[in-house]
């Protein structure tokens, strides 16, 4: 094997202001090379990464609370992936697995088959994005149930290609001014209990009975293909819902033939402590999508569902160009041994019971912490007014995600108010940056408050 660059060392490390002169000359550059569409949240140029450590091109060391948001859940550049990449990039990059294919994607589709929840019979197909696996996981419902609607939940984030916007909730920045969008979708009330109008005790029933009730009145079950439901919601703020809320709504699916699909791009592999976020609540879907944390980092989707649902599309129906790639397969490989090995779901666990505790005494005092939630290494806080006043506080989310990075603290936000500060550390992390990492989250408060 050919030899790497020198292992990182697993601290933080500033040696100048975040963003440095390198990475604040590169910007300069992406201004006027990039579009102005594509945006950065913390314009600090990576070099290199590896377990919970980025550095950038100025020589700082950052943590990571954000695994380039939830996708290097094995770490950065992890060893197993970069040894199966290795052997796949000198073996052959592209065959096309519709022209002449390649055992690497058969392992993936067998290794998604048996690690989704559900005993029987399944299938899968590989694509390259998340919203690209949505977008087939309607084709697929469509096809098979002979009906057209979609119906997806407030607070859903499923992609930016047309068919996903439609199924995503929030405008800004993700639909704004890029309508017409894709029509049969219907959105309904997510069960969010923090939010839930009469309180976070009878958020399930009645988010339910809404949910129930508009498909009926306002969609018709026999119209309907397919539910799409993100097991816990992402962009849309971390949000899980109630508990039995997702249970009631695949078992009502199910007495309406209607598909549950979960949309697992974020909360799949590990993340939550579990191999899939849905197994919380012993849900099996029909169909669910998977990616980012799959393949370590390369692009890499699926979709996964019993056999009779995916085997009911024709011939040549499901495909693309790059679906599947070798080396991204390779990568995948890589990513679901190191899983394994290492346990990764009982690392979630032990990452949530190192979080939340800090993150209750933070909520302790400051009454602008309005809840603390998540599960497994996606946990979040949601940031309010104050003490009864649910206001959305997005500025004080501003603040403190723009104190945590000026210290060299990888944070991202989320919500549809864009007012919940999330952590997504990759599981490689040790505790003492986790710890450290924390830390910083606390004199952000303190500097804000
Ligand atoms: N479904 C649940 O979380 C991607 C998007 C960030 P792609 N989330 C991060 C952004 O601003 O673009 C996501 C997801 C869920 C689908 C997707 C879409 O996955 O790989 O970004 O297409």
């Amino acid at each position: 094997m050919t030899e790497g660059p020198a292992p990182i060392e697993q601290q933080r490390v500033l040696k100048t202001a975040i963003p440095g002169p390198r990475s604040n000359e590169l910007h300069q550059r992406k201004l006027s090379a990039v579009s102005a569409g594509v945006s950065t949240g913390l314009p600090v140029y990576v070099e290199r990464a590896a377990g919970g450590i980025l550095v950038d091109v100025d020589g700082n060391q950052l943590i990571d609370f954000g695994s380039g948001i939830a996708v290097t859940t094995v770490g950065n550049s992890a060893p197993r992936v970069v040894e199966q990449v290795r052997a796949q990039v000198a073996d052959f990059t592209h065959s096309c697995f519709m022209v002449t294919p390649y055992e690497e994607y058969l392992a993936v589709c067998e290794a998604l088959n048996e690690l989704t929840p559900g005993t029987g019979q399944k299938r899968s197909a590989l694509f390259n994005s998340g919203a690209e696996a949505v977008e087939n996981a309607v084709k697929v419902a469509r096809t098979f149930t002979g009906r057209q609607a979609v119906v997806a939940f407030d607070h859903a984030y499923h992609g930016r290609t047309n068919l996903t916007m439609a199924l995503t909730a929030k405008n800004m920045p993700y639909k704004h001014r890029f309508g017409p969008f894709a029509n049969e979708i219907y959105r309904v009330p997510m069960a969010y209990p923090f939010r839930w109008p009469t309180g976070p005790s009878r958020c399930a029933d009645e988010a339910f009975e809404q949910f129930v009730s508009q498909v009926h009145a306002q969609v018709g079950e026999d119209n309907t293909a397919a539910v799409l439901l993100e097991p816990i919601q992402g962009e849309g703020g971390f949000i899980v819902p109630a508990p039995g809320f997702v249970r009631r709504v695949a078992d009502w699916c199910a007495e309406h033939g209607i598909l549950f699909i979960a949309d697992e791009i974020q909360t799949g592999f590990c993340r939550t402590g579990d191999w899939f976020a849905c197994e919380f609540e012993d849900v099996v879907p029909d169909l669910v999508t998977t990616a980012k944390g799959i393949a370590g980092g390369l692009p890499l989707s699926g979709l996964t569902g019993r056999a009779e649902v995916m085997d009911s599309v024709h011939g040549g129906g499901l495909g693309g160009t790059y679906g599947g790639n070798p080396v991204a397969c390779a990568a995948a490989l890589g990513s679901i041994e190191t899983m394994r090995a290492e346990n990764l779901n009982a690392r979630a666990k032990q990452i949530e019971a190192l979080f939340v505790p800090r993150l209750q005494q933070l909520a302790a005092k400051y009454e602008q912490i309005g809840d603390v939630r998540g599960r497994g290494a996606m946990l979040a806080v949601e940031l309010i007014a104050g003490a009864g006043d649910l206001t959305p506080n997005s500025a004080l989310t501003g603040k403190v995600n723009a104190y945590c990075h000026s210290q060299g603290l990888v944070t991202l936000t989320a919500g549809t108010y864009g007012n919940v500060l999330r952590f997504l550390p990759p599981l490689a992390i040790s505790d003492e940056l986790l710890s450290e990492g924390l830390d910083i989250v606390e004199h952000a408060f303190a500097a804000a408050l």
